[in-house]
């Protein structure tokens, strides 16, 4: 039987832009009132209007940086009753930076990568989790990537940490079995949104030269898995999802026109 989440309360990361603000309308349309995080306040709070208005739902908008612990524990000890019942964690605020060697690899920006990448996810999910573990019910989902089943040439920091999402949703299944909390991972391939702009430092062309030749997913068939991960009867956990476009068969073979 197909769950509803109506009434659930979904925590999104990244939800200003691309594959989390896409779950954000997915999950509204079937009813979930949302939390959603990130760090740029006017984004957020347009999306949180036009969410209520639209679907008639409720919208707690969270200014935060997951790289901060401190941030994320606050804004989680800040939620109070009505919101502090989270059933759906979706971690997927998340970026690369740059593609180079390792050898001639800019620093900030690795280390940019994996505050959020790894350790954005490790403290949301920390925050986060024991409260499912008391009410004994609860879903993880996190946004991984194809990258972290394939590195590709001058991908590898950010293929690192999705690696790591891949070894972090493994584990979290192993310490919550016994309980009926569900951990799932969306890996998904190429998907047209703000990614490779922030990849490329704003940089339009070397944006468009991605994208050139390809028909990438959208955020929506991204968050149309997630839908698909939530809704599934209570004792069917989707372990993993790996999804490309039709004109990509993995990180290294990509069919361009
Ligand atoms: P976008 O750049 O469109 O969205 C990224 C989101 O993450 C934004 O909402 C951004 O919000 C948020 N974010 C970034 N850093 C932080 C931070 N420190 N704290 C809080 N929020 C942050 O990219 P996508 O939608 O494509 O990316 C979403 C996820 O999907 C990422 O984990 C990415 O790795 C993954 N992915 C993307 C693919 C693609 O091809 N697009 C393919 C495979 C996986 P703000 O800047 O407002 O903080
Ligand atoms: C994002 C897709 O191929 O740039 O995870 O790594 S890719």
């Amino acid at each position: 039987m197909k769950l509803s989440l109506k009434n659930k309360i979904v925590f999104i990361t990244g939800a200003s832009s691309g594959i989390g603000r896409a779950c954000a309308h997915e999950f509204a349309k079937e009813g979930a009132n949302l939390i959603l995080c990130a760090r740029r306040a006017e984004k957020l709070q347009q999306l949180s209007e036009e969410l209520k208005d639209k679907y008639g739902i409720k919208a707690l908008s969270i200014l935060l940086d997951v790289r901060s612990y401190e941030k994320v524990k606050n804004a989680v000890n800040s939620l109070g009753d009505e919101w502090n019942k989270v059933d759906i964690i979706i971690n997927n605020a998340g970026l690369a930076r740059g593609l180079s060697k390792i050898y001639e690899g800019d620093i900030t920006m690795w280390n940019e990568m994996i505050d959020t990448n790894i350790k954005g996810l490790l403290y949301i999910t920390r925050e986060l989790i024991p409260g499912m573990i008391k009410r004994n019910s609860g879903h993880v989902i996190n946004i991984g990537s194809t990258a972290g089943h394939e590195t590709y040439p001058m991908g590898n920091v950010y293929a690192a940490t999705k690696f790591a999402v891949k070894a972090l949703s493994q584990s979290i299944r192993i310490d919550v079995l016994g309980t009926n909390i569900r951990v799932s991972s969306v890996d998904p391939g190429m998907v047209e949104t703000e990614f490779s702009l922030v990849r490329f430092s704003g940089d339009e062309q070397r944006t468009k030269k991605v994208y050139e030749g390809v028909t990438p997913l959208t955020p929506e068939d991204i968050a149309d898995a997630a839908i698909y991960c939530a809704t599934r009867s209570q004792n069917v956990n989707v372990n993993e999802i790996i999804i490309t476009p039709l004109c990509q068969a993995s990180s290294n073979h990509i069919n361009r026109k």
